[in-house]
């Protein structure tokens, strides 16, 4: 958490999490120790941003229209409210994605702050150089978030205990974080930073 540093939640919204329309198994769990690391990140004076998958009603990134999931995170549903054990400092910075009816956009870097600055202006804006990403899902939106922070050029570390994955099939969250390691990416754990 040296200067130039930020944190990105991905995605801890309701309908990730159990009993959501796409409910990530242990997707709640994420939200504590995500809420931790928010706060020391405040504490530290460094900038937190917390993405949202922001769909429209309709979609190709629904089964009804083409897509591979269930609706979900559908703009101002409550499915797409940020879960409530999820306490982010003021001064957040919420990214939304997946506003595109057209395209599945996993990665926060395919998202926008409200005045639409994409997350990759917003961290250049702020020198950031190291991003520390957790969230949901590990195999989705973390994953590519975090592959598309390396091609930023940006220094990328997960913090493995606050992931949890869609798993598809099984074995897809391992695969997710074996490539994230080829691709330079380090592990940590919140008290580890
Ligand atoms: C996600 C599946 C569909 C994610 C979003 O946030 O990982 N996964 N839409
Ligand atoms: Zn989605």
């Amino acid at each position: 958490m040296e200067r130039g540093s930020a944190l990105l939640i991905v995605d801890v919204q309701n309908d990730f999490c159990p009993g959501g329309a796409l409910g990530v198994p242990d997707g709640d769990r994420v939200a504590v120790p995500l809420s931790r690391a928010a706060e020391r990140f405040r504490e530290a004076g460094l900038p937190v941003f917390a993405s949202r998958d922001w769909h429209p009603a309709v979609t190709r990134h629904f089964k009804e229209y083409g897509g591979m999931w269930p609706p979900h995170c559908v703009q101002g549903s409550t499915g797409a409210d940020f879960h409530p054990a999820l306490s982010l400092p003021p001064g957040t910075t919420v990214i939304s994605k997946g506003t595109a009816p057209d395209s599945d956009s996993y990665s926060a870097f395919e998202g926008t702050r409200e005045d639409g600055a994409t997350l990759g202006a917003c961290l250049a804006a702020l020198g950031v150089g190291h991003l520390y990403i957790g969230g949901l899902a590990t195999d989705y939106c973390v994953r590519s978030s975090a592959l598309d922070a390396v091609r930023a050029g940006l220094t990328v570390t997960l913090l493995t205990d606050c992931v949890a994955g869609v798993e598809l099939q099984p074995g897809d969250s391992a695969r997710a974080l074996e490539e994230m390691a080829e691709a330079g990416v380090r592990f940590a754990t919140v008290d580890g930073i």
